[in-house]
């Protein structure tokens, strides 16, 4: 409990992204041996990209400057200008990625309403429209695993597994935004190599609850990666000296993994505290990851997000009456039940 006299501490809940390296990703950039990436002679991003490809049981990988970046290159290497990707209405990739999709890459979203971004073979079955001379040629599915605006939800491997099939047995390509991938993998206890064997290229952050400053990785055949790599190069995310982002990112793979079953059970502490403590309405069964939606109504988004910050506490608009609240590495038990105890004021 937050005493007068006392400094009071910020506890931000706005997004795993927020991350800072650990002393050891700082030290691992200091060492970092590196070359030039656009040669493909920078070691480290060498020593990465094997890494990931092996981690994820597929060919060839491609460090990206940033989640967006990697979702766009593996669209625009899948589709041509004009195809058609199936994706769930709150998807990243068309919610919240400047609607890159459209103006880069040409390419028209088809939206499915997904249950916290999660959507059934039947739902797909009627979204494709097959070929036919009015319609674009539909040549994508795209899949989000976490979901993010589904509050952290985690596809079942079975609906992805369906999907995927349906997919392929139309000719679609399948990527999967798996920007918390490792999430979805912790908190499902199945292995990032099943959901990746599903999809033909998967990306995921860095950046995120695995707390490395910058980067994202592609994972798929290497032919698919090599013309992403083309891709990456015309969008100007060719880097140079690229280890030093590299680095990080093998510390990360190496030993920030499982601690995000932390963060998924400082997420549900949350949620249940939010629901039975403060009176939100949000049903903390939903929660099985780091994201915790709630629906703050009477009260706007906003209001609520004005009110947190003079408290300390920072979360982020998810809605008109909806906020998000993320945990993450830095976000303890403690800090948890400081922010329910800053919140009390809003009991109902
Ligand atoms: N998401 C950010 C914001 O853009 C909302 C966040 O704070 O959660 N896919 C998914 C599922 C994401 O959540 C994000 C980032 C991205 C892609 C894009 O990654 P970056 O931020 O590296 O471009």
């Amino acid at each position: 409990m937050f005493r007068p006299g006392e400094v009071m501490k910020t506890i931000d809940f706005r997004s795993d992204t927020v991350t800072l390296p650990t002393a050891e990703m700082l030290e691992a950039i200091k060492q970092a041996k590196l070359g030039d990436d656009v040669m493909e002679e920078d070691p480290t991003v060498i020593a990465l990209e094997t890494m990931a490809a092996k981690r994820f049981g597929k060919e060839s990988a491609l460090l990206v400057p940033s989640g967006t970046m990697a979702n766009l290159v593996s669209v625009m290497t899948h589709c041509n200008r004009g195809d058609e990707m199936i994706c769930d209405a709150n998807a990243h990739v068309y919610y919240y990625e400047v609607g890159a999709v459209s103006a880069i890459a040409g390419v028209i979203p088809r939206l499915v309403e997904g249950k916290r971004g999660i959507f059934t073979l039947e739902q797909l079955e009627s979204a494709f429209r097959g070929q036919e001379l009015h319609f674009p040629n539909t040549s994508l599915l795209e899949i989000e695993n976490t979901h993010n605006r589904g509050g952290g939800s985690v596809w079942p491997l079975a609906d992805i597994k369906a999907a995927c099939d349906f997919a392929h047995d139309n000719e679609l390509k399948v990527h999967m935004d798996g920007a918390r991938v490792f999430n979805a993998s912790v908190a499902s206890g199945i292995n990032v190599k099943k959901y990746a064997e599903q999809v033909d290229s998967l990306m995921f952050c860095l950046s995120k609850g695995l707390s490395c400053p910058v980067g994202s990785l592609i994972v798929g055949e290497q032919e698919f990666i090599a013309r992403a790599r083309k891709n990456r190069k015309m969008l100007g995310g060719g880097m140079r000296q690229a280890g030093v982002i590299a680095a990080p990112g093998i510390i990360a793979l190496n030993k920030m993994v499982d601690r995000l079953q932390d963060d998924h059970d400082n997420a549900k502490l949350m949620a249940k505290g939010l629901a039975n403590e403060i009176g939100l309405k949000l049903d903390p069964g939903t929660v099985q990851t780091n994201i915790v939606v709630a629906d703050v109504s009477p009260m706007t988004a906003e209001d609520f997000i004005a009110f947190a910050t003079k408290q300390g506490v920072l979360a982020l608009s998810f809605g008109k009456y909806a906020v998000r609240l993320v945990t993450h590495r830095g976000i303890e038990k403690e800090h948890i039940e400081q922010a329910l105890g800053r919140f009390s004021k809003l009991k109902r």
